[in-house]
């Protein structure tokens, strides 16, 4: 039999960086208050949480990369919401936020995640915001924690 390692989503004792985008800010707080609901009820304390706003989606990954070396962060979560209806340069901004926060993760070893609604328009957006399909939020607070705890596994194996 392989060994075979799992992550859990337990965020007692870890603490998380959010940079989340003031751009489209009724989508994004409403992406952070998925997040932070989900890492309370998974466990992780408030004074473990920083939360960072930056201008747009294309200035998460520097600040992201500011928590990642850090040294006081198991993870960070970027949060935004890129919508083609109103931009010329969609692909650039999405390009930015999504190649940066990947860079930021195989750079520092700290998990980065995507949690950057990229979408046509706002109703899709709010749809993803904690409407009838979920809240991006939520589910990149459980990829934070389960992947820092993944790869906390993997170091101790
Ligand atoms: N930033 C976003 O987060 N979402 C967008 O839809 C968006 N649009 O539409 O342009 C956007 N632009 C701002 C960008 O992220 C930067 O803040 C700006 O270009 C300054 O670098």
């Amino acid at each position: 039999m392989p060994n075979e390692l799992k992550g859990d989503i337990n965020g007692q004792g870890l603490r998380v960086g959010i940079a989340v985008a003031r751009f489209n800010e009724v989508i994004t707080k409403l992406l952070l208050e998925g997040a932070l609901e989900t890492l309370a009820r998974c466990g992780v304390r408030d004074s473990d949480i920083t939360v960072a706003w930056v201008p747009g989606s294309f200035e998460l990954p520097v600040v992201a990369r500011a928590f990642a070396k850090s040294g006081r962060c198991d993870a960070v979560i970027c949060l935004g919401a890129v919508i083609r209806g109103e931009t010329t340069h969609y692909d650039m901004v999405a390009g930015q936020a999504s190649g940066g926060a990947g860079s930021v993760g195989l750079d520092t070893g700290i998990p980065t995640i995507f949690g950057v609604l990229t979408t046509e328009n706002m109703e899709q957006a709010l749809n993803r915001a904690g409407g009838k399909s979920g809240n991006m939020g939520a589910n990149a607070a459980l990829a934070a924690l389960e992947t820092a705890s993944v790869i906390a596994a993997v170091n101790t194996a």
